[in-house]
């Protein structure tokens, strides 16, 4: 019998991951939130995924997290700010052989995961898939991609990739995950607090070349001197070539304050900011690019953190 797959989160990448999972006969179990959560999701009876137009459902067990039942894989499908506290709260359950996958966006809230729980193996992913919420239980594959996945401190690929394959979830092992997450960080950094500001789709960037190729100088910097100087090759020609391809979307925190959700902010602009002060490295226009970013979620009353 095969290790169930605990997912936290029945989100848009949480039921993305759930959905396929369980189709290719992995066992799948969900946690949601509490037990108003639950007896939402049991009325619904299952996870709804829209693909290519069409809605399939999938009845996946769902249980809170102060059920009983140990975990040994577990899916951390929540937002980087919420990860920390949803894991602390399964630490209990973990296995002694347990591993977390961490499927956040940003750098920051992966170490403040693991230093909750140090004995368990946690593990990195950077995806590019696309989901959203159009409903409750029921999510949009929006975008097809690929999810790298890897561990900091332990090159071994784990046997389970295997579930990955037969589930169709596109992915690869990477030996240089905190580079993946870095370059990613990066050009959120150069394109996404700069699409909120200027309310622009991303192509609207193209009219703000300078102010665009300036932050990629100080993001270079910034990935030097924190050791990350593959991270930084040719950062503002990707940036570039980024803005190009996807000139036609919104990017994810255009979303977010479009729709008044919290943003990643913390984990993304405000992780970048808090490396350099933590370096000693002056870079103006990217603090002052926090700073404008700040004011204008709280003119909008949205959380700055
Ligand atoms: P989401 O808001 O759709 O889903 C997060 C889910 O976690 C929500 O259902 C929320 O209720 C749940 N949650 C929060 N705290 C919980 C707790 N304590 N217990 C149980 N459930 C809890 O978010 P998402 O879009 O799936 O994003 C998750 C992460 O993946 C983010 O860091 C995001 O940046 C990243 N990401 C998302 C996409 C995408 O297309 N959606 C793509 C790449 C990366
Ligand atoms: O990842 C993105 C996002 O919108 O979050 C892109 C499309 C790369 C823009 O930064």
């Amino acid at each position: 019998m095969s290790t169930t797959w605990h997912i936290l989160g029945a989100g848009s990448l949480g039921t993305l991951w759930a959905t396929r999972l369980a189709r290719a006969g992995v066992p799948v179990t969900l946690i949601v939130r509490d037990q108003a959560r639950l007896q939402a999701y049991e009325a619904q009876g299952a996870l709804t995924l829209v693909e290519h137009g069409e809605a399939r459902s999938y009845p996946i067990p769902a249980q809170t997290p102060d059920s009983a039942e140990p975990i040994r894989r577990l899916l951390v499908a929540c937002k980087a700010y919420d990860a920390e506290s949803a894991v602390a709260q399964l630490a209990p359950r973990l296995a002694p052989d347990a591993e977390l996958i961490l499927l956040q966006n940003g750098l920051g809230s992966q170490d403040a995961v693991a230093a909750r729980v140090p004995h368990a193996r946690c593990l990195y992913a950077s995806s590019t898939e696309g989901a959203f919420r159009d409903g409750d239980w029921r999510v949009v594959f929006a975008g097809h991609g690929y999810t790298w996945l890897g561990d900091a401190s332990h090159p071994v690929p784990p046997i389970w990739l295997d579930d990955l394959t037969a589930a169709g979830i596109p992915h690869e092992w990477s030996t240089d995950i905190l580079t993946r997450l870095w370059r990613k960080l990066a050009l959120n950094c150069a394109i996404n607090p700069l699409t909120v500001l200027h309310q622009c789709r991303n192509g609207g960037l193209e009219a703000h070349h300078c102010e665009v190729a300036t932050l990629c100088g100080e993001l270079s910097e910034l990935l030097q001197r924190c050791g990350q100087p593959a991270a930084a090759e040719d950062l503002q020609q990707e940036v570039e070539r980024v803005i190009h391809a996807t000139a036609a979307n919104y990017s994810s925190m255009y979303q977010d304050v479009d729709s008044r959700r919290r943003t990643e902010i913390s984990y993304l602009l405000g992780y970048a900011c808090k490396a350099a002060r933590r370096h000693s490295l002056h870079l103006r226009h990217l603090e002052q690019l926090e700073s404008r970013l700040i004011a204008h979620l709280q003119s909008l009353g949205l959380p700055s953190d």
